[in-house]
């Protein structure tokens, strides 16, 4: 698809449902005794491959425009499948489905497409071990992977990367597990599988980065409303703010604390956001509001990493139009997303133009040059195809974006979107 540098973006916009909150409201749902009904729910193909996993073992839901109605059958209530389950290009379903799969009475294969098959499953495979499960993968560490059959037994595990699957397979795990299960993070990634539990009636405590849970009697069913994903809103946010006199409103965005790194690094490069309409609840949510600004470059590395790790191509995206360096460090783990994230981006945005040089962890960028349109490639990867589209926007001259189309893993309405606020 072609697309030519943008005049200003104006106007006020939803984005649909966040993608973490809608795997985990479809995955407690079915484990959960009644029905759930979930509002907002994000209908991107990762979170429809959730929804066909438990169809699959029995689960009955229900899809109504963006309405889903999960009726659970209980903890123990899952069926064996015909066949594998195939998770498609969902990081999430697979490792988070893991940790159910573990304590079922039935043996049961996952896999997923290309991308899903090169995805280090070890890190899930490990301590599930530790705790009892019997789990086969390719070369020990990759899809497919075959569950059978096991005792689970709670336990504490150090986590070795921040990561929310990893953290959330061992949780769910531990609803099958007999006794206490705790989870020690490096630093604090989303919590909204514990807010969730919280919500269902589990017990779980949070202290500082230890997560304990006590293996409930049941999950009760309760109704879920899905905020916009701030990782979707996070496109516009930039957006908003390299593309000249542009001033546009993002409404009900989820700005859970563990997820809003990217409004922090954006404002530390000088972006004009502000927040109105804040709401609490299980899970937070405000308006946005977004103004063109001139942006500088920045530090970002440490503890902010996982608030802001599906943001990173397009806080990259903003560096390129920030004058000065900009530093990402400690990310080694966009190398092992939907494609080499790290890789991909610098390899693109060289191709527009941008002083960018690789690094172990990351990526340095010199901005504040022209960056030029040019034909970009997506591998596969819908974050790196929205965030190349943000750079077309303020690029000089047009740009190509191959396979469009890998958007609808998480914002099958995007270009729309786009072409609503005049991009
Ligand atoms: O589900 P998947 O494919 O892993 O999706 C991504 C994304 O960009 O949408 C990562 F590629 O988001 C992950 C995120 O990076 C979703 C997630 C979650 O819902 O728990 C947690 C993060 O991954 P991780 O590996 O840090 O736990």
């Amino acid at each position: 698809m072609q697309q030519k540098p943008s005049g200003p973006l104006r106007g006020c916009i939803t984005v649909p449902g966040d993608k973490s909150i809608s795997h985990r409201a479809v995955m407690l749902g079915a484990l959960a005794s009644g029905d759930t009904r979930i509002t907002g729910f994000l209908m991107g193909e990762d979170c429809l491959s959730t929804i066909d996993c438990f169809r699959k073992m029995g689960v009955e839901i229900e899809i109504n425009d963006t309405e889903v109605v999960v009726h659970g059958v209980g903890l123990h209530g899952l069926s064996e499948p015909e066949g594998p389950l195939y998770t498609g290009n969902s990081g999430t379903t697979t490792r988070l489905i893991c940790g159910i799969l573990a304590g079922q009475p039935f043996t049961v294969t996952v896999s997923g497409d290309a991308s899903i098959q090169k995805r280090p499953m070890g890190r899930v495979i490990g301590p599930l071990r530790e705790m009892g499960a019997r789990i086969h993968g390719r070369d020990d560490n990759f899809c497919p992977l075959t569950l059978y059959p096991s005792e689970l037994y709670g336990m504490e595990y150090t986590l070795p990367v921040a990561s929310a699957q990893l953290k959330s397979a061992i949780l769910l795990a531990g609803l099958y597990a007999e006794g206490q299960t705790t989870v020690i993070e490096p630093t604090p990634s989303r919590d909204h599988t514990e807010r969730m539990f919280r919500a269902l009636g589990v017990e779980i405590e949070t202290n500082g980065n230890v997560i304990t849970l006590d293996p409930p009697e049941d999950l009760h069913a309760i109704d879920i409303a899905v905020p916009g994903d701030i990782s979707s809103a996070a496109f516009f946010l930039a957006a908003g703010a390299i593309v000249p006199r542009s001033e546009l409103t993002i409404r009900n965005v989820g700005v859970n604390p563990t997820r809003t790194g990217v409004i922090d690094v954006l404002r530390a490069m000088g972006a004009d956001i502000t927040e109105s309409n804040h709401l609490d609840g299980a899970e937070p949510v405000c308006d946005l509001t977004v103004r063109h600004s001139a942006l500088h470059g920045t530090e970002i590395g440490g503890a902010i990493i996982p608030r802001l790790i599906d943001e990173l191509p397009v806080i990259a995206v903003a560096a390129a139009f920030a004058e000065g360096t900009t530093v990402i460090r400690d990310a080694a783990e966009l190398k092992v997303k939907e494609s080499n994230r790290i890789a991909a981006m610098v390899t693109e945005l060289a191709k527009a133009g941008v002083d960018i040089e690789e690094t172990a962890d990351g990526m340095i960028i010199r901005g504040g040059q022209t960056v030029h349109g040019a034909d970009f490639a997506t591998y596969g990867d819908h974050r790196i195809a929205m965030s190349l589209a943000v750079l077309a926007l303020a690029a000089d001259g047009a740009s190509r974006i191959a396979d469009p189309e890998v958007v609808s893993i998480s914002y099958p309405g995007f270009f729309d979107t786009l072409d609503r606020l005049g991009g």
